[in-house]
């Protein structure tokens, strides 16, 4: 066994060189404090490092989804598309590791293996995978909420000749379907984005399809200079006005504060209309009721359904394709040209609802007693979101409780940033957090400066530790939940339950209370004197 190298003491061991792990080393630096990230890859970007499937983009607009900390950042970087590409977003990243001279402070290539919290020195031991080990008084998990690709566990995929490739795991090397028959599972955002380019490259392409998604048209193109031009010429106010939108993003066209049950269906019908030629997720702020009450919601559906049948011309597809539960339960998706696809003569749908896909053998896969041949298989089964990461760790707390242990009935915490029984732990855009509905970057910024003061104010008053205490937490999970009823959310299988992985605790885990009333929330229990977390 190789010798263990001394251990580094640090102020902040943070772990992911994402959004969040670049900003919190910034923020960290900016104070004075010797902060060190360890990231698995070997470069930064997070879920653009590895999300790189075709067709990935943000479905978010580039203008609203980018760092709003740094003024001179803002001005200068120029997007090239109204949703940016990945390669853009890592480009992005990339830039901001240089600008802000962060390079120096990730190890890459240096996966976490696990962290304990000894009480004696009330500091965090944390073991790198290849021996190094760092003492660190804080622990900033910032390993993204959608980290740890679900890789279902199909009778037979190992016997598969061909590649198999995830979504959230592509190759950096080019991947050419070209001539190939290739086989995709899945129809959440990522598989809608990829299936129309790996429908034109591939000979033929067959959809494995559970559950339908609902898609809105991104009407993607090049970036609006004129656009452009108005959001840079007050940017600050644009971020302002944004961090008072619900999902922190959409000030430039803001939801219609009425109901759907309001109007005559010829007008709803029109307000749908607008904003669905608007593209993306405008479409959800047609009506100010459509993620809260199911009579509207299921108007939108009906629409959104009409447009699915105006569009895909056999009719038993488009009915396949057509979804039954409640628009917007499942993030909605964002396309381009996915219903379309379905048109081509070599693309073909195969329903694997009722009768699930039994195995796969060397040349394809199975289902409903049909074997379906291909050359390359295509996961996009999405991730064990939320907790995946944090649960793979092994992380311990006080008196060695392990997180599998804290967290075995569903992700406990208080905010979303602490958890009780991990002192000094940190969780960025995590469950119990408005992250999963919000624009990631404005909820990454607000968790980093949220973590920054509570640090700066612990270091102010001479105090070590900060914990979260058991009955905020369980008043937090009550918070949490009570924020879902007001929903549409509990009306279907989603990842935000916990639905998409066997034997995973059902628990909905984001927090749906809006991006304001949250983060106006964290601040009231700062001023208060960070009520609700112990202060040692
Ligand atoms: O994953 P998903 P994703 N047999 O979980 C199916 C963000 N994101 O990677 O719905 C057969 O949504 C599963 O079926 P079902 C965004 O927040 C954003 O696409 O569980 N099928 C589903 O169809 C998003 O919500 C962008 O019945 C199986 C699919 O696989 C989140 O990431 C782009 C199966 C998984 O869909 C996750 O998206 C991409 C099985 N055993 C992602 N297991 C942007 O646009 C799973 N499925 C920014």
């Amino acid at each position: 066994m190789k010798p263990r190298a001394a251990t580094r003491a640090v102020d902040l061991l943070i772990v992911g060189a994402g959004f969040a792990g670049l900003y919190m080393l910034h923020r960290a630096r900016r104070m004075g404090l010797e902060a060190q990230v360890l990231e698995a890859s070997p470069s930064v970007g997070g879920t653009w490092y590895h999300n790189r499937y075709p067709g990935a983009r943000v479905d978010i607009q580039s203008l609203e989804y980018s760092y709003s900390f740094d003024e001179a950042l803002q001005q200068e970087w120029k997007w090239s598309e109204r949703y940016a590409p990945q390669p853009d977003l890592l480009r992005y990243a990339n830039h901001v590791a240089d600008r802000f001279g962060l390079r120096d402070g990730i190890r890459f290539s240096t996966c976490m293996a696990g962290a304990a919290f000894d009480e004696s020195a009330q500091r965090w031991t944390v073991h790198a995978e290849g021996g190094e080990s760092f003492s660190a008084r804080f622990l900033v998990m910032a390993s993204g909420p959608l980290s740890a690709p679900n890789r279902p566990d199909f009778a037979g995929l190992k016997d598969f000749t061909g590649p198999v490739y995830h979504t959230a795991d592509w190759p950096h090397e080019a991947v050419d379907f070209s001539g190939q028959r290739v086989g995709i599972v899945g129809t959440g955002s990522s598989a809608v984005q990829a299936i129309p380019l790996i429908a034109q490259q591939a000979r033929e392409l067959t959809v494995f399809q559970r559950t339908a998604a609902y898609a809105a048209p991104a009407r993607n193109g090049p970036l609006d200079a004129e656009l452009e031009a108005r959001v840079k010429a007050d940017y600050a106010g644009f971020r302002a006005r944004n961090r008072r939108m619900h999902g922190g993003f959409g000030s430039l066209l803001p939801p219609n504060p009425m109901s759907a049950l309001a109007v005559p269906a010829a007008e709803r019908d029109a307000r749908f209309e607008e904003r669905w030629q608007v593209g993306g997720f405008a479409i959800l702020g047609a009506f100010n009721d459509l993620l809260t009450n199911l009579a509207s919601n299921a108007l939108l559906a009906e629409f959104v359904r009409g447009k699915i049948r105006a569009t895909v011309q056999d009719p038993n597809t488009a009915a396949l394709l057509s979804p039954t539960h409640t628009i917007g339960c499942k993030r909605l998706c964002v396309d381009s040209g996915y219903y379309e696809t379905f048109n081509r003569p070599n693309v073909q749908l195969v329903d694997v609802s009722t009768q699930p896909i039994e195995r796969i053998d060397a040349q394809g896969l199975v289902t409903g007693g049909q074997h379906y041949g291909f050359d390359a298989l295509v996961l996009a089964t999405g991730f064990d979101a939320m907790t995946g990461t944090m649960l793979r760790l092994d992380l311990r707390g006080r008196g060695g409780l392990s997180i599998q242990d804290k967290w075995h009935a569903g992700p406990l915490n208080y905010l979303g940033l602490g958890i009780a029984g991990f002192p000094n732990l940190f969780n960025i855009a995590g469950p119990g957090s408005t992250s999963a509905f919000t624009n990631v970057i404005v909820a990454i910024e607000q968790h980093v400066d949220w973590i920054a003061d509570c640090i700066a104010h612990l270091h102010a008053k001479g105090l070590s530790t900060i914990e979260a205490s058991e009955q905020a937490e369980a008043g937090w999970a009550e918070h949490v939940n009570a924020a879902a009823r007001r929903t549409v959310f509990l009306s279907c299988n989603s990842w935000y339950l916990g639905a998409n992985i066997p034997g995973k605790p059902r628990m909905f885990m984001p927090l749906a209370d809006g991006f304001p009333r949250y983060a106006d929330h964290c601040a009231e229990v700062a001023r208060k004197g960070y009520e609700g977390f112990v202060l040692a």
